[in-house]
C-alpha cells in the first residue's frame, strides 16, 4: 500500500474491508439495504449480521450517517452514509457529499472512535465527478476539529491519483 501522511489524515490505496480501525465508513444507499461496490464488499466481509443490524435502522437520508457494529470485520464499527447521486451538480450534491463526511465523523466522535477509514463516497455507481468529490472529501475531513486519525482508502489507481491531486492543491 502506498502512503501519503498528513497531520491527522492519510491517503492509501487498498481495500477498506481489511482496515483494522475503530470505524470504517460505508458508501451506502438510503434504504441501507446493501448493494454493489464498497457496500457489497463490506456486507460480504462483515457477514449476515450486518444486514440484520441495518434493517433495524429504518434507512438513512442522503448525507446523514448511522452506525452499526462491524461484526466479522477487523473494524469495530461501520458508519453507513448514503452519498448523493450525481445529477449534474444543481441538486445540492456538493453540500450533501460534504454532509456525508461531516456526519460520519460526528458519529465516530460520539462513539469514542480515534481511527476512521473512508472510501471515496459517491464516485462509483453514484457517478460524482472524482476531482470535485476528492476536494470536498479532503476539505471536510481536514476542517473537522477532533483528535481523529482519518485514512482515505482508495480502491483503484485513478481514485488514488485524484485524491493526491486534491491534497496537493489544499496543502
Ligand atoms: N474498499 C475501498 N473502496 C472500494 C472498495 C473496497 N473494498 N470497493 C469499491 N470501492 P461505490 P457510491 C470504491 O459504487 O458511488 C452501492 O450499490 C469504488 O472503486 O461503492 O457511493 C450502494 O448500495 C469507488 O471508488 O459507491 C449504493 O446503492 C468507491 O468505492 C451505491 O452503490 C465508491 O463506489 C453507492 O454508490
Amino acid at each position: 500500500m502506498e502512503e501519503k501522511p498528513m497531520a491527522n489524515f492519510k491517503l492509501i490505496k487498498g481495500d477498506i474491508t481489511k482496515m483494522k480501525v475503530d470505524a470504517i465508513v460505508n458508501a451506502a444507499n438510503t434504504a441501507l439495504s446493501g448493494g454493489g461496490g464498497v457496500d457489497g464488499a463490506i456486507h460480504r466481509a462483515a457477514g449476515p449480521q450486518l444486514d440484520e443490524a441495518c434493517r433495524k435502522l429504518n434507512g438513512c437520508p442522503t448525507g446523514e450517517a448511522k452506525m452499526t457494529p462491524g461484526f466479522d470485520l477487523p473494524a469495530k464499527y461501520v458508519i453507513h452514509t448514503p452519498g448523493p447521486i450525481w445529477h449534474g451538480g444543481s441538486r445540492n450534491e456538493a453540500q450533501l457529499l460534504r454532509n456525508s463526511y461531516v456526519n460520519s465523523l460526528k458519529r465516530a466522535v460520539e462513539n469514542n472512535c480515534r481511527t476512521v477509514a473512508f472510501p471515496s463516497i459517491s464516485t462509483g455507481v453514484y457517478d460524482y465527478p472524482l476531482d470535485q468529490a476528492a476536494k470536498i472529501a479532503i476539505g471536510a475531513i481536514k476542517e473537522f476539529d477532533a483528535p481523529l486519525e482519518v485514512t482515505m482508502v482508495c480502491f483503484d489507481e485513478g481514485t488514488f491519483m485524484a485524491y493526491e491531486r486534491a491534497l496537493d492543491k489544499l496543502a
